[in-house]
């Protein structure tokens, strides 16, 4: 018989049977010590912070195991339909104040560490970011098991777990240096390793035809290179309801027939070396938030992961099922997170022919029903494309089922437009030429029963555009779904002065249900309600400036507007536009014209791929900007700019409940939705922005008069494009004339003359795909009714009030509940309670 020997032979009654953990402080410290003393081995002579830091967490953690087993056991009992969100991206950041804000325990917690002469605050600070991710669609990953967890729905994710996250940013000579984060290094309390759940993924290799016993032609993947996935789970807790959801997080770990062969041959060393070649492919995340085209490691990293979480959810179902997939489409969907997990179309499939034994239609049936596609950008550059040959050579049974794919897809289009060759030719998910390529976006669209953009704008503009034949063919297959984010992490969490606030005025159902904070729109005529809402604005602008004195060595005066760009460097974010603008403030001091001025404090932040040479410049910009207004004593008490490195979940917790000013200034048309614009708002900021993204739908919730609107419209940019003249908009802009010629002049790089060219030309290039020239004198306008309305307190404080009244849209869990009752159809299922 065969044997695993990470089995026992059978079940042990009572091994997991214990009695319930207290909720209260004491029983929390408690445990605390326990894990302080015993399983860490400490004393009272140890002062390193980071074990007081994983002793908490652990106490909380067994809080959550135990909830979490009674939410699986739920979910099993009911045996209900469920969701898989794949992502290559988990943007996680800390743990430890969510858990404990989720599990109702922080107040009580912080009292009790705060008894033992332990300060909450600086314990959470050990915490390292979990930054498997880029940005927004990383984060709206996490914001999403949130929003799961706490509409007790049953989904799970499923994603990599990287060696390195996101690489930690360094500013050195106002440059950029990217050095690697090994986030991992001190242990990760919160994950739980699960080796018995081990399982094979292939590559490489060829496909072998056979016939059955039943003369039926099959096929097997042979001679391959096999790597093991190793799960990690890591438990996704509700907000205070019994909820605790799963991501699964897998590893790479090489097989261990290597040994034998290897060692037989005499090479054992080398054998045991090459061990390394399969755990690199989770060693390190991507930094690129557009699709780096053609590297075989990110398909590697792509198909690991597709193959190894559905072979997971297969070996569920098969468990209870056997082979019988008749409810199979009825009880699955998986979401694909952008592009990037689309080797999970063709891979369904071959699990289920190959594998499982299912015809093509039997297969394709299912695969069709349960697959679902959002996209995430309108850049057509940033679609992800395969070269044929490096597909077929990493996974030939894989292209071999999406050349089939095609084919049928092209005789449906065939069909449907007779003798239309061109549209056969554009629509084909095989893009003919020198180098064939994979369209795995349009993989997707195909396979998928539903595909959604991110923004109302955005999902009109892909069935324009992007997908538009798509949309033709199957025009019920396109939604939208508005993107949000978790008011837990982003209110409640990261704004307790302002989260307490509101509770007092009108209770704390807003955690859960964020459109009552629309029960706050009428205190904004409330003069006590205002000088309350301005005086936590100003603590929290204090907490920020201190922030940015330490890392960026300036100091903001928390009597400033503050005034707040963070996000991914990017050209069509246009950092550019808002450091044109402080230049021409800069300006206007040094030619004395500051009657009437609204003092100023500029912070940007953001990490540019690297790779990426025209970002890295933009930040070299901002650096070198901020020095020469720092140095100039003229702009005291007036104007700071800061560029705040190393952004990131955390940094963001403390940013957002700080600004005043929210820039939202992408070239319409071209940010898909945008998330830190809904956290900004829920924290009382107001928004500079373009009709771009989600911008348009925060304007619409927070009405025109409280949004500070400019720019040109996505379709007044596509109709000027062809007639754009940069040269002839400056040569009649006085200012931008000004401002381009400092620039240029090297006035913020005496030292390294000419390296801010690329720059100039490029906002006056009449090809800038950007149009920042066309925007400038628009947004100065905009910025001057900006401080025109922070001179007048009053009326900033309303209107920042009636912003976060109006944010109740961009709660995640009105996102999710979109997601569910239009894509996924779960029921809602309350966790089994903890006796
Ligand atoms: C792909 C292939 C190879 C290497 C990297 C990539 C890659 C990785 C990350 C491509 C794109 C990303 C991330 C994209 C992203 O974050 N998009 C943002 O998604 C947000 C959530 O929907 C939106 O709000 C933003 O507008 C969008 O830019």
């Amino acid at each position: 018989m065969h044997t695993n020997p990470l089995i026992i032979s059978k079940p042990v009654a009572g091994i997991a049977d214990l009695p319930a953990l207290g909720m209260d402080a004491t029983s929390i410290v408690n445990d605390f010590r326990r894990y302080f003393s015993h399983t860490l081995g400490r004393d009272k002579m140890c002062l390193a912070a980071y074990h007081v830091y994983t002793s908490l967490a652990l106490s909380l953690r067994d809080r959550l195991v135990e909830r979490w087993k009674n939410t699986q056991y739920a979910y099993e009992e009911l045996n209900c339909k469920r969701t898989y969100y794949l992502s290559l991206e988990f943007l996680m950041g800390r743990t430890l104040g969510n858990a404990m804000l989720n599990l109702d325990v922080d107040t009580a917690t912080s009292e009790a560490l705060r008894n033992l002469g332990l300060v909450l605050e600086e314990i959470a600070d050990q915490e390292n970011d979990a930054g498997l991710g880029n940005g927004g669609l990383g984060r709206l990953a996490a914001c999403f098991l949130d929003s799961c967890a706490t509409l007790q729905l049953p989904v799970m994710g499923y994603g990599i777990r990287y060696e390195y996250g996101m690489f930690r940013q360094k500013i050195e000579n106002c440059a950029q240096l990217e050095e690697p984060d090994h986030w991992l290094r001190d242990g990760n309390p919160w994950e739980i390793e699960r080796p018995e759940h081990t399982l094979r993924v292939q590559f490489g290799g060829r496909s072998e035809y056979f016939h059955d016993g039943d003369g039926r032609l099959h096929v097997r993947w042979v001679d391959s290179s096999d790597v093991m996935a190793v799960p990690y789970d890591i438990p996704i807790p509700g907000y205070r309801n019994g909820t605790v959801n799963t991501l699964r997080l897998w590893k790479a770990a090489a097989t261990d027939e290597f040994n034998l062969n290897e060692f037989n041959a005499g090479s054992y060393t080398e054998a045991v070396a090459a061990k390394n070649a399969a755990e690199h492919i989770t060693m390190v995340l991507y930094p690129n938030d557009s699709s780096e085209n053609g590297k075989e490691l990110r398909l590697r990293q792509q198909y690991f992961l597709a193959s190894a979480s559905l072979q997971d959810v297969l070996r569920n179902w098969t468990a209870v099922h056997g082979g019988n997939f008749s409810q199979f489409a009825d009880k699955n969907c998986f979401q694909l997170n952008d592009t990037h997990p689309t080797c999970a179309v063709p891979e369904l499939m071959r699990l289920l022919m190959d594998e499982h034994r299912l015809t093509w239609d039997q297969a394709w049936n299912i695969t069709r029903h349960t697959v679902a596609y959002t996209n995430h950008t309108l850049l057509p550059e940033a679609l992800e494309r395969w070269p044929v040959r490096m597909f077929g050579r990493l996974l030939p049974r894989l292209l071999e089922i999406i050349r089939e794919i095609n084919a049928r897809f092209i005789t449906e289009v065939a069909l449907r437009w007779p003798g239309d060759i061109d549209r056969q030719r554009r629509m084909s998910i095989i893009e003919e030429g020198d180098d064939p390529q994979i369209r795995m976006a349009y993989l997707a669209v195909v396979a998928g029963c539903s595909v959604n953009g991110v923004a109302e704008l955005h999902s009109q503009l892909l069935q324009k555009h992007l997908f538009h034949d798509f949309f033709e063919l199957f025009p019920t297959k396109f939604n939208n779904k508005t993107n949000g984010v978790t008011p837990r992490r982003w209110l409640a969490w990261s704004n307790p002065r302002l989260a307490a606030l509101i509770t007092r005025t009108i209770g704390d159902g807003w955690i859960t249900a964020l459109d009552q904070l629309q029960r706050l729109a009428p205190h904004a005529d409330n003069p006590a309600f205002r000088a309350e809402w301005h005086a936590i604005k100003l603590a929290n602008k204090e907490d920020l400036a201190k922030m940015v004195e330490r890392d960026c060595g300036i100091r903001f005066a928390s009597g400033a507007l503050f005034d707040v760009q963070v996000k991914r460097i990017h050209e069509y974010k246009r950092q550019l536009l808002n450091l044109l603008h402080v230049i021409h403030l800069y300006d206007r001091i040094k030619r004395g014209d500051t009657a009437n001025w609204t003092p100023r404090c500029v912070l940007i932040g953001g990490k540019a791929a690297p790779g990426y040479q025209m970002a890295k410049r933009i930040i070299k910009l901002a650096c070198s900007v901020a020095r020469v207004i720092h140095e100039d004593p003229a702009t005291d008490g007036l104007l700071k700019l800061a560029f705040l490195p190393d952004y990131r979940v955390s940094a963001m917790e403390v940013i957002c409940a700080g600004t005043d000013l929210s820039e939202q200034i992408s070239t319409a048309g071209k940010e898909a939705s945008g998330t830190g614009n809904m956290k900004f708002m829920m924290n009382g900021a107001l928004t500079i922005g373009t009709l771009d993204g989600a911008n348009i739908e925060i304007r619409e919730e927070a009405g025109a008069d409280n949004f500070f609107l400019f720019g040109l419209t996505a379709e007044e940019v596509e109709s000027q494009r062809s007639s754009y003249d940069p040269d002839a908009i400056i040569a009649a802009d006085e200012d931008l004339t000004r401002v381009l010629r400092l620039i240029s002049a090297g006035h913020f790089s005496l030292f390294e003359p000419g390296i801010f060219e690329p720059i100039v030309q490029a906002v006056s290039n009449p090809y800038d795909p950007w149009m920042t020239a066309a925007d400038f004198r628009s947004y100065i306008e905009a910025q001057q009714r900006v401080a025109q309305t922070y001179r007048d307190r009053d009326s900033w404080t309303r209107m920042s009030i009636l912003n976060t009244a109006a944010s109740g849209k961009f709660s995640s869990d009105r996102t999710i509940l979109d997601y569910n009752r239009d894509i996924w159809r779960l029921p809602q299922v309350p966790a089994w309670p903890v006796k």
